[in-house]
């Protein structure tokens, strides 16, 4: 078994040496990349939040009306604060159903477990510590499910990814099962950009905390001062990505994987795609599954949507 410190390592060595420098967004997530990606949820430029928020408040139920026919297994992929997921759930029957969720922290789990007992008392909970990716394949089962799968997460994915990832569902899902996908949608600039290039400055430092992260865990001596968030947003393409700049030429060295990277002023490191869909775009995600579009619910300015997927 190779340890998370060494993936992590290998992943920095080769995203750093390549000459379109990049490093994943799935390492943004540490304890503190996760404090500030809950307090980018609660800006005002990060609509995304808000807009499922309204679907799942004013449509819950009629989400939950679609199964409501007998027991149901609701798995949810990469849990977070489980706020949203709470104003789904309290509408369905609770003799119904068992909720899943899975995440990557422990800590997530415990957090999201206690509180659905304190929301949602008669609601059986039943988290899962661990990578998503990886626990798919103990998902197949006989009983009905629901895997949820909010935030526009999927968007973090490229859509080859995403046809992967899809495909992988589909594989362990049985005929009649259904994923409620959460996407964003593409809209125009002036909103799509603000939010991932927020005036309090709250992404950057997300987007930064990449560079500490390494600094902490692999013994870099990145100098955070010496770089800065970067977001665009093509419409066209309906993609948002983010990037490290490099202020200045410089140096950084990094102890475990005993190597100087150098950067030029202005030379980029790729972070983060943030996809936006419309369904032209799902509709080819899908392709060569057999998942049906079902329903699909939206916020009333349409900036996003939910929508149920079934095989
Ligand atoms: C959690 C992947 C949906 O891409 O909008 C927020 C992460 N990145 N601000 C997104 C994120 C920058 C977020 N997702």
């Amino acid at each position: 078994m190779i340890s998370e410190k060494t993936l992590f390592a290998q992943h920095v060595e080769k995203g750093l040496s390549d000459d379109k420098k990049f490093l994943s967004s799935m390492y943004f997530y540490d304890k503190k990349g996760e404090a500030l990606f809950r307090q980018i949820m609660k800006l005002d430029e990060y609509y995304l939040t808000d807009c499922e928020m309204e679907i799942l408040q004013s449509q819950g139920k009629n989400i939950a009306e679609i199964f409501d026919d007998g027991e149901l297994e609701i798995i949810e992929l990469g849990a977070g604060d489980g706020i949203k997921t709470k104003e789904l759930l309290r509408n369905f029957d609770f003799n119904q159903i068992t909720y899943r969720p899975i995440d990557i922290s422990q800590q997530a789990i415990i957090d999201i477990t206690d509180k659905m007992n304190e929301w949602l008392p008669a609601l059986k909970v039943k988290g899962i510590c661990g990578d998503y990716f990886k626990m798919i394949k103990d998902f197949k089962t006989d009983k009905r499910k629901l895997i949820l799968f909010l935030g526009s997460n999927l968007g973090n994915m490229t859509d080859e990814q995403a046809k992967g990832f899809i495909g992988q569902l589909h594989h362990v899902m049985n005929s009649g099962d259904s994923i409620l996908l959460g996407l964003d949608l593409i809209k125009s600039e002036n909103i799509v950009l603000p939010a991932y290039s927020d005036n309090k400055g709250i992404t950057a430092e997300f987007n930064l905390n990449l560079l500490h992260r390494i600094n902490k865990e692999l013994g870099g001596n990145f100098k955070l001062k010496d770089f800065s968030h970067l977001a665009t947003y093509n419409e066209k393409e309906g993609i948002a990505k983010s990037y490290i700049k490099s202020s200045k030429n410089q140096s950084v060295y990094i102890e475990e994987v005993d190597k100087e990277f150098h950067f030029k002023k202005d030379e980029l490191i790729h972070t983060e795609v943030s996809r936006k869909y419309d369904l032209d775009i799902i509709r080819n995600i899908i392709e060569g599954t057999s998942f049906q579009l079902k329903h699909q619910f939206t916020d009333h300015k349409h900036y996003f949507t939910d929508l149920i997927l079934t095989k």
